[in-house]
C-alpha cells in the first residue's frame, strides 16, 4: 500500500491513534491504553453518567449546587471545568464509531476496520 493510501484510510476511520499514518494493531493497543485512562476520568467527572465529560456535566453540577444538594461542591465544579479546558483529552480521536462516546465498542470497531482493510 502506498503512503497516501494508508493516510487516507487512517483519516477515514479516525483510527490512527498513535499518529504514525497507519491503522494497525498498535493503534488498538494505544486505544485501549487511552480508554483505561479515560475511564478513570469518567469515574471522577462524568457527573450525569452519560459516558461523556462535557458542558452538560457542568450544567448538572451547577443545578445541584443551586438546589442545595450536598453531594457536589464548588470544588467539583472547578475540577470539572479545569478538566474540560485541558487540551490533551481528545474523545473524537478515540471515538472510532462516531457515536460521541469513547468506550470498548470503539475498540471492537477499530479491530473490525483493521480486519476488513
Ligand atoms: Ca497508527
Ligand atoms: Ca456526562
Ligand atoms: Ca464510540
Amino acid at each position: 500500500m502506498d503512503e497516501e493510501k494508508k493516510i487516507k484510510i487512517a483519516e477515514k476511520i479516525h483510527g490512527d491513534i498513535n499518529k504514525d499514518g497507519e491503522v494497525n494493531i498498535s493503534d488498538v493497543t494505544a486505544l485501549i491504553n487511552l480508554l483505561i485512562d479515560y475511564q478513570k476520568d469518567l469515574e471522577q467527572f462524568d457527573h450525569n453518567e452519560d459516558g461523556k465529560i462535557d458542558i452538560s456535566d457542568v450544567t448538572y453540577i451547577i443545578n445541584k449546587i443551586l438546589n442545595g444538594e450536598d453531594d457536589v461542591t464548588i470544588t467539583d465544579l472547578t475540577q470539572l471545568v479545569n478538566y474540560i479546558n485541558k487540551a490533551n483529552v481528545d474523545v473524537k480521536s478515540m471515538d472510532i464509531n462516531n457515536d460521541g462516546i469513547a468506550n470498548a465498542d470503539d475498540v471492537v470497531e477499530l479491530i473490525n476496520h483493521i480486519l476488513n482493510a
